[in-house]
């Protein structure tokens, strides 16, 4: 278990014995071990392994055995055991701004609450201001605490993180007194969700720029503004009642290589950047690397790194993840960018649930300088989408071909076809059909409740039929919305791999699927990945740049997605692919 979650653990008990009215010097012993081992000068398996993390100050012999027990097995009985002993509720109390764990000890002892449904009905009722030491004012408090936790808790998706951050950015890059700006934080590693806006400038009096921030007509609400930062909140733009938090802060031209790499994190990888200084004699924060004598000076993050004996990692590879090692040996992959793709596969038109025609589709794909666009329209049983009848699929093949005479050879449009993954892992269209297509996605629409041992090998079963091209939205996930099924993606990679299947990375920014931890293990094991933005109208199209997000988060060059490579090659490895059927 990774060192930040043990330390996280170790706080969340003794946060939980101080909620159940604990000795207070045994929860401070839970807490002094966390805030240790966020401080420890080494990487903690080689002090547990040299016995040096027992002189660590803060870490006495129980907490030292705890440590080392989730260290090496990733287990704690007596962990289980504490979280099983308090309501899974009261632990959310403590997210509510005010209520630290004695507040909420007083609260479960005189009122029985122990979830913020109880918190915020007792506030209602005036049952806390009658609560010694609590009063009106704290009553009221909560009351607006809970309110604003449920409005601003969530986090958000990249679209529309970039939609809210764009306009200000762009602001705060053209003000007249600003040298560079920068997103900052996750937006910036192109993480799955987004929990805050950071927003990084340099100039040489940071005031005037924060204070035209802090003014913007889109701030809901001021939260803190200083002489070199400003936070507030935003309207999301898809959910009126919920809020986004944007970070601005504001550094001397001199600082900021420093101040940009500190704040795009993420924080394990920061915290790795700061031990590698310090093993060099130096020492890293957010406005400067320095030595005993003097600072060393850099002009770019480039700069940065390079004084640090490592090639430039780019921030989606920020994550303590196995970069630092790779940038010392000089092993990072070349990453893929969005320029690369040479077309794309996946998209929808209105003969299912797309909103353009074939035509729109085709012409926008050109526009955006791609050779060609594979149609996946939704086949035969997915009705509520419209899907194609087998009449309809021959059709659309006419039309494709007719297209093509038209924009050929420098465009082409592939037929291919979204196919149902049946309940059984059979195919939606039978093989005489399948054989017409050019490619072939197949993907999971219904059951989607399924045991995971048959889920797997249903799509197991897909993966391994000859006409399956590639695999459609692996985990059939909704971020923020819906969880996976269940499935065991190992497994079906390793089916994919054997039968020369690929899998696609799904651009949509609502699916991100598969996610980018099983795109470097999908590349490992030797399958192709596709990237398809699952398009439904041409503006769809433009969700590719998700797509290489994840993409550039799974470690892929451009020699790892099939799309970005050359159009010649692409048709030469659909031809033979369809020439090998049985
Ligand atoms: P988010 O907002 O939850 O999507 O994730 P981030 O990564 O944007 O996190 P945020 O906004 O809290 O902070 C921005 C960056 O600042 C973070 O990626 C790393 C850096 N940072 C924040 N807090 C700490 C910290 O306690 N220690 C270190 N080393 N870095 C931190
Ligand atoms: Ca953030
Ligand atoms: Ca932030
Ligand atoms: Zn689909």
């Amino acid at each position: 278990m990774e060192t930040s979650r043990i330390a996280r653990l170790l706080d969340e008990m003794g946060t939980i014995l101080e909620i159940q009215g604990e000795n207070p010097f045994r929860c401070r012993a839970y807490h002094n071990a966390a805030q240790a081992l966020g401080n420890l000068p080494e990487d903690l398996s080689e002090m547990i392994a040299d016995g040096s993390l027992a002189e660590v100050p803060g870490i006495g012999e129980t907490m030292h055995a705890k440590i080392v027990q989730l260290a090496t097995t990733g287990r704690l009985p007596a962990y289980d055991k504490l979280r099983k002993s308090v309501p899974s509720g009261i632990l959310a109390l403590l997210r509510v701004p005010g209520l630290g764990p004695k507040k909420i000890k007083a609260l479960k002892d005189s009122l029985d609450v122990d979830s913020l449904a109880d918190l915020r009905a007792a506030a209602e009722a005036g049952q806390i201001a009658r609560i010694k030491g609590f009063g009106a004012k704290t009553e009221a408090n909560i009351l607006e605490g809970i309110s604003f936790l449920e409005k601003s808790g969530g986090r958000i998706l990249q679209h529309e993180a970039l939609a809210l951050v764009s306009p200000i950015f762009e602001l705060v890059r053209n003000h007249p007194k600003v040298k560079r700006a920068e997103i900052c934080g996750s937006l910036r590693r192109r993480a799955e969700t987004i929990g805050d806006l950071d927003i990084l400038f340099s100039a040489d009096d940071p005031a005037p720029v924060l204070k035209e921030f802090v003014g913007l007509p889109q701030v809901m609400k001021v939260l803190g503004h200083g002489t070199t930062k400003a936070s507030v909140m935003l309207h999301s733009l898809t959910r009126p009642d919920q809020l986004v938090q944007c970070d601005l802060r504001g550094v001397e031209d001199r600082q900021f290589p420093f101040a940009l790499h500190y704040f795009t994190g993420s924080k394990a990888h920061n915290i790795a950047m700061r031990k590698r200084a310090l093993a060099r004699g130096l020492s890293l924060n957010e406005y400067a690397l320095s030595g005993e004598a003097k600072d060393v000076p850099c002009e770019t993050e480039e700069d940065l790194f390079r004084a640090l004996g490592l090639a430039y990692i780019p921030p989606e590879l920020r994550e303590d993840a196995g970069e630092f090692a790779a940038a010392e040996e000089g092993a990072l992959p070349d990453l893929i960018a969005l320029e690369d793709l040479t077309g794309t596969f996946h998209c929808h038109t209105n003969w299912s649930d797309g909103e353009a025609t074939l035509e729109e589709m085709a012409e926008a794909a050109r526009s955006m300088g791609l050779s060609y666009l594979g149609i996946a329209d939704h086949s035969r049983s997915l009705r509520m989408a419209g899907g194609l009848t087998v009449e309809r699929v021959r059709d659309q093949w006419a039309k494709i071909d007719a297209l093509n005479e038209k924009l050929g050879p420098k465009f082409r449009v592939f037929k291919g076809t979204e196919c149902d993954i049946l309940a059984d892992g059979s195919l939606d269209f039978p093989d005489e059909v399948l054989d017409g297509f050019d490619y072939v996605v197949a993907s999971v629409h219904s059951r989607f409740g399924m045991p995971r041992g048959e889920m797997t090998a249903r799509i197991i079963r897909a993966v391994s039929n000859p006409r399956v091209t590639m695999l459609g939205h692996p985990t059939g996930r909704l971020l923020l919305s819906r969880d996976s099924y269940a499935v065991d993606l190992d497994a079906v990679i390793a089916a994919a791999a054997e039968a020369g299947t690929m899998i696609e990375i799904n651009a949509n920014p609502h699916r991100l699927d598969i996610d980018a931890a099983h795109c470097r293990r999908a590349r490992k094991a030797g399958v192709g990945i596709v990237i398809n933005p699952d398009a439904h109208s041409t503006a769809g199209l433009a969700d590719l740049a998700f797509g290489v997000g994840v993409a550039r988060r799974g470690w892929l060059s451009a020699d790892d997605v099939f799309n970005a490579a050359s159009p010649s090659a692409v048709v030469k490895d659909l031809d033979r692919r369809r020439k090998s059927l049985p």
